[in-house]
């Protein structure tokens, strides 16, 4: 898979190199490419903003850097149209779907807008290169995108097939059967007088996986009763 990132804040994505992601890097799974959105800018100052029309507080990406952006980036992989995503307080909201949805595509490219947001018209003509999603995290703002855009990669680089080497830690995890997941324990058995429960150690492993499914159902319950009425 093929990821491009735009944005104002280029090191906000050194971490990416990091851990799982930074191996999938090394080993080709993942080609990732983070840019300064400067770079598509020719004035003295790199200027990326201006006042909004019809007035109100706050600065509003121009289009001309992204509109030259997108053009460049939707064509770095010429056999596949990329999947565009801008994140936005104002989008659908990201889920363990959304990843598995977008861990299939071969070209993700991730538009960071920062300030009061991007003009309206590069949404439009983005549409013209490829299929445009606008995602929130959730129903809180953060400053600009690029937080967003982290977990998002996170999320979606781990789906990559070869990214996580055991590919059964997928499958137990929270949401990826609509529940949270269950508790774990290791050594000592005893610590600071709690003790693991003996069902773990038993080692019966019909009544450990009844118990886990169990814990799973009980604290999906008591935490998150929403994803039971879904
Ligand atoms: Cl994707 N962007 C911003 N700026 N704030 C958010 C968000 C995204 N998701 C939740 N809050």
């Amino acid at each position: 898979m093929r990821i491009d990132i735009v944005s104002i804040f280029p090191s906000y994505f050194d971490g990416l190199t990091l851990s799982l992601l930074g191996k999938a890097q090394s080993s080709g799974i993942l080609d990732l490419h983070v840019h300064d959105l400067r770079d598509w800018t020719f004035d003295r100052h790199r200027t990326v903003d201006d006042t909004p029309y019809g007035g109100g507080a706050g600065m509003v990406m121009k289009p001309e850097p992204w509109g030259l952006a997108l053009d460049e980036l939707s064509t770095s992989t010429p056999e596949s149209r990329p999947t565009i995503i801008f994140p936005s307080p104002a989008g659908e909201v990201f889920s363990q779907a959304t990843a598995r949805d977008l861990a299939t595509r071969e070209h993700l490219l991730f538009g960071c807008g920062r300030y009061e947001g991007i003009d309206e018209r590069v949404f439009d003509y983005a549409a013209s290169l490829g299929e445009v999603r606008l995602i929130s995290l959730g129903d809180y703002v953060l400053n600009g995108g690029e937080v967003a855009v982290m977990a998002m990669v996170e999320a979606i680089g781990r789906l990559i097939p070869g990214v996580v080497g055991n590919p059964e830690s997928l499958v137990e995890e929270s949401h990826e059967d609509g529940l949270l997941e269950y508790p774990s324990y290791t050594k000592p058995a005893v610590w600071r007088e709690r003790e693991v429960p003996p069902v773990l150690r038993s080692g019966d492993h019909g009544r450990v996986a009844a118990w886990r499914h169990e814990q799973q159902l009980e604290r999906t319950r008591r935490r998150r009763p929403d994803l039971l009425a879904d």
